[in-house]
């Protein structure tokens, strides 16, 4: 048999030569060829393996896409350039050294799995190697690329980004979001759009009215062009000259790929919906073919090609035939913990500061964090000269500088992804929404990608988000919202809600310390209330405990943000024996203390400002109950806003949010309450 001396081992595919090198045609076409005819051959066994009830979900297939998957991922450098690859990208990572038996384990979700089964079929990426692990939501892996290029260039590397989306994908808010950003701050990401001529069964005359999605280009200022998809040295070339003036440049840049997609959506779908003409159309551009015809130019004779074509099926076949032999993945030792255990403790310096309010608080522990950490980099919007909209970044502008205190467009999805790229390579995000109620645009870049990091890659996500919340300011239905509730459903984040000035500075410290992304509610209209002195020893992990105000032994009353103050000075005024507690942490909520308060107590009150359905009062409730019915004496009561928008109007308001007297009446009727 011929020898074909196509070397692909992964010892070799890490050391070929990468950007600023780069192959002749004769070196490219035998390496280009056998990565699509292997990614090709492996479609074909993963359609079998679907079949036969091995592989399972959506199967999507990258037949048609290889000229373009092999020969942009080519010239970039593995763990140093950052790669967001897609669903149809199957041979982009075998040609970063991604082995075959891993991508075979990851689909068929066995023991050996790269994401212990806990991740499917193209879901997968190695962060620590920068090629980040997709999520299925299109368009919100782009920013990703965005802020770990920026983390890697912040730190001195020359590192570039490859960021792909589809023509559908490339309708999405977060692909214009991430475009702009990036060339707003010259980071030199290649946006590549792999335009197949449809999303799942839509044709692109219903995704886009323009004449090719790479004039979109013009509108972010940056340089775009569209190249046949289906001739990958085209495409190889096209992404080394790109590489080449983003160095100089620093530029983002958008590449359109005309391919092709000559399956259905996934492995279930026959696309019925594409025409026998448009197919045939389509098979005179086939790419595998076009390639084989390159590399007979390129010296190969049919023998050794066929050759070539025969390890290649070796390979795949023995490939499956491993990977079918291994277990599946067992709950105990594959399904790991959701949150990152806390990093070894460092011992911070120790801080006094008098007369704090909450924004002093704020400001100093943003302060105190941006002064003892050279990684730290705030993110948000008029957060720079004008100090952000409730001035709690004053100052720090001006002793920080415009590299470390970033004004950002209104773009809170992909600002998100990029802390959460950023928090990749090096940097220590934090981002402030300037009102929680807008954090709304990004659940998806934190309850899904920055909440399931930790859960998806075993890596962390240090990342601290602020949001200024709460109403009681008169500012109406759309910046008046605590959202507890919505929040705390994903698991993965870590959720403080302080309510004192040395609290905030406690929150705002341990949150930044914290290696899971945190978000800290700073209630709006604490930030000019109590005044007090805050002593912070240097120990940001003995503050992540309940909070309790007050003892009494006839009524536990747990409350959070703006209600604990007004739910004190209730009980101040009339001298109840209650005990006021704050959880401090809302997710993952910690109530052995309460609980233990209620079982003194025998009585329980809930007071929030938020809506009553599906807040933190009716979980803490329900816990209680199943915890502790036992110690209960009367039914455990709740005050909170009513399910409606909150109103404008100051005596709108006023009547929405629960205000002294009607707390007051619950106390007061709750300690009344005989015992059973
Ligand atoms: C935001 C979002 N909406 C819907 C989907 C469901 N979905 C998965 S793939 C797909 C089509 C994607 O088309 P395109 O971006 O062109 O990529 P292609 O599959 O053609 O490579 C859709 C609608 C999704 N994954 N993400
Ligand atoms: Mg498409």
């Amino acid at each position: 048999m011929i020898k074909t001396a196509v070397d692909t081992s992964q010892k070799r595919i890490l050391t070929l030569p990468r950007f600023p090198e780069k192959l002749t045609r004769t070196q490219f076409y035998p390496l280009a060829y056998r990565f699509m005819y292997l990614s090709r051959q492996m479609d074909e066994k993963l359609k079998e393996l679907f079949r036969k009830g091995y592989v399972k979900g959506t199967v999507t297939l990258s037949a048609g896409t290889e000229a373009t998957s092999i020969g942009m991922s080519f010239p970039f450098r593995p763990g140093h350039d950052v790669l967001s690859l897609l669903h149809r990208d199957l041979g982009a990572h075998l040609v970063q050294g991604v082995t075959l038996l891993s991508l075979m384990c990851q689909f068929i979700a066995n023991d050996k799995s790269p994401t212990h089964g806990r991740e499917g079929n193209v879901h997968h990426g190695n962060a620590a190697m920068r090629r980040l692990p997709m999520i299925s939501h299109l368009g919100d892996m782009l920013s990703l690329a965005v802020g770990a290029v920026f983390g890697a260039r912040r730190n001195g590397e020359d590192a570039m980004g490859l960021a792909i989306v589809g023509d559908g994908g490339s309708s999405t808010g977060d692909f214009h979001e991430s475009l702009n950003i990036a060339s707003v701050r010259r980071i030199p990401v290649l946006f590549l759009i792999e335009n197949n001529h449809y999303a799942y069964s839509t044709p692109t005359r219903f995704q886009y009215n323009c004449k090719q999605l790479s004039d979109r280009a013009a509108g972010y200022g940056i340089e775009g062009q569209t190249i046949d998809g289906t001739d990958a040295w085209e495409v190889y070339t096209t992404v080394c000259n790109a590489l080449e003036t983003m160095a100089h440049d620093s530029m983002p840049r958008l590449v359109e790929c005309m391919t092709l997609r000559l399956e259905g959506h996934a492995a279930y779908d026959k696309a019925e919906y594409v025409s026998q003409e448009e197919r045939q159309q389509w098979l005179k551009r086939e790419p595998i073919m076009r390639a084989r015809i390159a590399l007979g130019g390129c010296g190969f004779s049919e023998e050794m090609i066929a050759a070539l074509e025969a390890e290649v099926v070796d390979e795949v076949n023995a490939t499956a035939r491993e990977a079918l032999q291994y277990g599946r993945p067992s709950p105990q030792v594959h399904l790991g913990p959701v949150y990152a255990p806390p990093e070894e403790r460092i011992s911070l310096p120790p801080l006094r500061f008098e007369h704090a309010r909450n924004l002093n608080a704020v400001n100093a522990a943003l302060d105190y964090i941006m002064q003892h950490f050279p990684s730290a980099c705030l993110f948000g919007q008029d957060i720079g000269v004008y100090g952000s909209a409730f001035k709690s970044c004053r100052g720090l502008y001006e002793k920080y500088g415009a590299e470390r205190v970033m004004d950002m467009p209104l773009a809170e999805s992909a600002t998100t992804g990029l802390c959460l790229g950023a928090s990749q390579t090096g940097v220590l995000p934090i981002m402030e929404f300037q009102f929680a109620d807008f954090a709304t645009e990004a659940v998806t870049q934190l309850g899904l990608n920055a909440g399931t990091w930790y859960f998806r890659t075993g890596r962390p996500a240090r990342i601290l988000f602020r949001l200024p919340c709460g109403g009681g300011i008169t500012l109406g239905a759309f910046h008046s919202g605590e959202f507890d509730g919505l929040w705390t459903r994903f698991p993965g984040l870590k959720i403080f809600y302080p309510v004192t000035p040395q609290e905030m500075f406690e929150a705002i410290v341990a949150g930044f310390m914290d290696p899971n992304p945190c978000l800290v509610f700073e209630h709006k209209l604490l930030y000019g209330g109590r005044q007090e002195t805050i002593e912070f020893n240097g120990d940001y992990t003995a503050v992540c405990r309940p909070r309790k105000y007050t003892e009494g032994d006839a009524l536990t009353i747990i409350a959070f943000g703006a209600m604990v103050e007004t739910v004190r000075a209730v009980v101040e005024k009339h001298n109840y024996s209650v005990e006021v507690w704050n959880p401090f942490i809302l997710n993952p909520l910690h109530l052995d203390a309460l609980i233990e308060s209620v079982r003194r107590t025998g009585r329980l009150l809930v007071v929030q400002e938020s809506g009553e359905t599906a807040g933190m009062g009716d979980r803490i409730i329900s816990l209680v109950c199943r915890k502790a019915f036992d110690a209960l004496s009367s039914a455990p009561r709740l005050v909170g806003a009513p399910d409606a928008p909150v109103p404008f109007a100051k005596e709108l308001e006023s009547s929405h949010i629960p205000d002294s007297a009607k707390i007051d009446q619950e106390i007061a009727m709750m300690m009344g309450a005989t015992s059973e």
